[in-house]
């Protein structure tokens, strides 16, 4: 240990000497969870527990090496389904707080008032009798009113989704391309204009990148789909900078289906590349355990890691925080202590995000790459930037967070 500190406290000097402090954007791997119920079930008296200890779940995420959170945002949600309360106010008080713990947060708009994915795509019932430029100007004007609310609030999206699942286009039928529409010119209008909206309601903060989201891997890889809709969209002009796919195994194919979609997505496409969604069943079903849920979160994020021209960004869990109703609850990264849902304990899922402190873009190690993002941060006294870096909360990168990462130079356990 003696050694490493030293061997650290000698790259410090050479790092000093030749890196200029930057901002503290850097290249991390994603590792995300969406944790948009949470708030609600915390009202509802969910207690989550880390080994046993009750604790705020985002500390819970952020000791096993969580960075990223996603949080969905309906127009106007009725109530009346459980998982769709996430309205503007919703979502302010829990991106303020995801925000102020230290998180990068990625905010997924459905531009409906409930579910939006390949089957739905309902218009929110203000926008129901709009033509198709009245839709433009309304999803740019909700869009920009939304980002401006959570720039005042701390609560800045680094990262905007424009629709959700959108296989089959978004706000039906004027932007949709599934069935017998082939709304495509429609459909890259709009979001062109919701990604305007996000640029007028950022004020100075960097403009978010922009993800599409789709749902195309399937057995054999979905290629021919993935092409159809992805040439489509970028042939009529539409302006993104992220392409992602769900994928949950019950109905996205194997683990080898995963790896043909996203590498031909590599290979064709200029955008980078995110799982924005996946989950796994730890029981409820056959076959399924603890355990399993572990091994596939590990073997997934190897793979994203593996995406050609490091093109894999990272990945989301949905709904790790989601602990009740069969089908979503035995998907979530907790379990029922003594079989009670208000009292819920970590699964070891939870460890399969793990990566030692300073492994700051994420490829499990902690080396040389990281050391200009780390620099970058040194004494640069900004609570902004400094965020999960900060072990002890004083906004401040030093020697006590130098100490931390040269304890765990070349090392990949944690
Ligand atoms: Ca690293
Ligand atoms: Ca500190």
């Amino acid at each position: 240990m003696h050694n490493k500190f030293i061997y650290g406290a000698f790259l410090l000097l050479l790092a000093g000497l030749s890196i200029t402090a930057q901002d503290g954007v850097c290249a991390q791997f994603i590792r995300g969870a969406d944790i948009s119920i949470q708030t609600r079930q915390e009202t509802d008296g969910v207690v989550y527990n880390e080994y046993g200890v009750p604790k705020d779940a985002l500390d819970i995420f952020k000791n096993h090496s969580f960075n990223w959170i996603r949080i969905r945002i309906f127009n106007d949600p009725n109530g009346s389904i459980y998982g769709v309360c996430q309205n503007l106010n919703y979502v302010t008080v829990l991106g303020t707080r995801v925000k102020a713990a230290g998180f990068k947060l990625l905010l997924d708009f459905h531009y409906s008032d409930t579910w939006a994915d390949p089957g739905h795509q309902t218009k929110p019932a203000a926008w129901s009798s709009y033509n198709h430029s009245q839709l433009v100007t309304a999803i740019h004007d909700f869009t920009r009113d939304v980002i401006s609310h959570l720039r005042d609030n701390n609560a800045m999206p680094d990262m905007v989704q424009l629709g959700n699942e959108i296989n089959g286009g978004m706000l039906w039928n004027d932007g949709r391309v599934s069935g017998s529409y082939s709304n495509w010119a429609n459909l890259a209008e709009l979001i062109n204009s919701a990604r305007a909206g996000v640029d007028d309601g950022r004020g100075t903060e960097p403009l978010p990148e922009i993800v599409i989201h789709t749902a195309y891997i399937s057995s054999g890889g979905g290629i021919s789909s993935t092409q159809w809709f992805y040439d489509n969209l970028i042939s009529y002009g539409a302006q993104f900078d992220i392409i992602g796919q769900s994928y949950y195994p019950e109905w996205h194919g194997n683990f080898g289906d995963l790896t043909t979609n996203l590498t031909f997505l590599a290979g064709r496409y200029s955008q980078d590349i995110i799982i924005p969604e996946t989950g796994e069943y730890y029981g409820y079903k056959s076959g399924k355990t603890p355990e399993g849920q572990k091994a596939f979160l590990e073997e997934l994020i190897q793979r994203i890691q593996a995406v050609p021209n490091g093109k894999g960004r990272g990945v989301f869990y949905w709904e790790p925080t989601w602990v009740w109703s069969s089908g979503v609850g035995y998907k979530c990264l907790f379990q029922p202590i003594a079989g009670n849902w208000r009292n819920v304990n970590m699964l070891m899922g939870m460890e399969a995000f793990n990566t030692p402190y300073g492994d700051i873009t994420g490829n499990g190690i902690v080396d040389f790459e990281d050391l200009p993002d780390f620099f970058g941060l040194w004494l640069n006294n900004n609570c902004a930037h400094t965020g999960l870096l900060d072990l002890d909360d004083n906004c401040l990168i030093n020697f006590y967070e130098f100490s931390a990462l040269a304890q765990n130079w070349l090392e990949s356990g944690v």
